[in-house]
């Protein structure tokens, strides 16, 4: 399929964080391989003025998703710790949009629309169409994703900028995603001229 950013698009970047790269506290294993399409991708929208919002995991130190209060999880993307920062190879323009999430301590949040602004954000801004990457494509790229089609947005999710934890998870997320209404797409479908 090819398809052009048009119709008010907005890239949207999840957790592009160190803690979920490669070395990071909860890794997803080639997770930075989702750096340079999207780098890519925010070239193409600077140079067009489209909108650019990153997502951030941004939990308090003690936050409830933590092995320590019982969750699942190993402490990662703590609030000012140096796993929360986005990858250093990430281009974050200036004048991009950052969100932060699952920064209450005693609930936790996936998708980037829980708790947040970003769905003011977008309305604002007249945006129609989301262009999706980052990780874990079956965590917080799934909710998100499904959140962004809930609230009547057309998502394309760029398949070649979206790295998942466990393979068959991946997949099967990527299934309901479509399912719901996304729609996968390649860079290479994207037209940049
Ligand atoms: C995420 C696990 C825990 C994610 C966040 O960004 O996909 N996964 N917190
Ligand atoms: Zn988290």
């Amino acid at each position: 399929m090819r398809v052009a950013p048009v119709r008010n698009p907005v890239l949207l970047i999840v957790d592009v964080q160190g803690d979920f790269m490669p070395g990071g506290a909860l890794p997803v294993p080639k997770g930075d391989e989702v750096i340079s399409p999207l780098n890519t991708l925010v070239s193409h929208f600077e140079r067009k003025g489209f909108p650019i919002v990153l997502t951030r995991d941004w939990h308090p130190p003690d936050h409830v998703s933590f092995r320590q209060r019982g969750g699942p999880w190993p402490p990662h993307c703590v609030q000012g710790s140096e796993g929360a920062e986005f990858h250093p190879d990430l281009r974050v323009p200036m004048n991009a949009i950052i969100v932060s999430k699952a920064t209450d301590r005693d609930r936790d949040a996936y998708s980037g629309f829980q708790g947040t602004d970003l769905e003011r954000t977008l309305r604002a801004r007249g945006v129609r169409r989301l262009f999706v990457g980052g990780v874990a494509t079956e965590y917080c790229v799934r909710a998100t994703v499904l959140d962004a089609l809930g609230l009547g947005f057309e998502v394309f999710v760029v398949e070649d900028a979206i790295r998942g934890i466990r393979p068959e998870d991946e997949e099967r997320a990527k299934e309901e995603m479509v399912r719901e209404g996304a729609v996968l797409v390649r860079l290479d479908e994207i037209m940049m001229e």
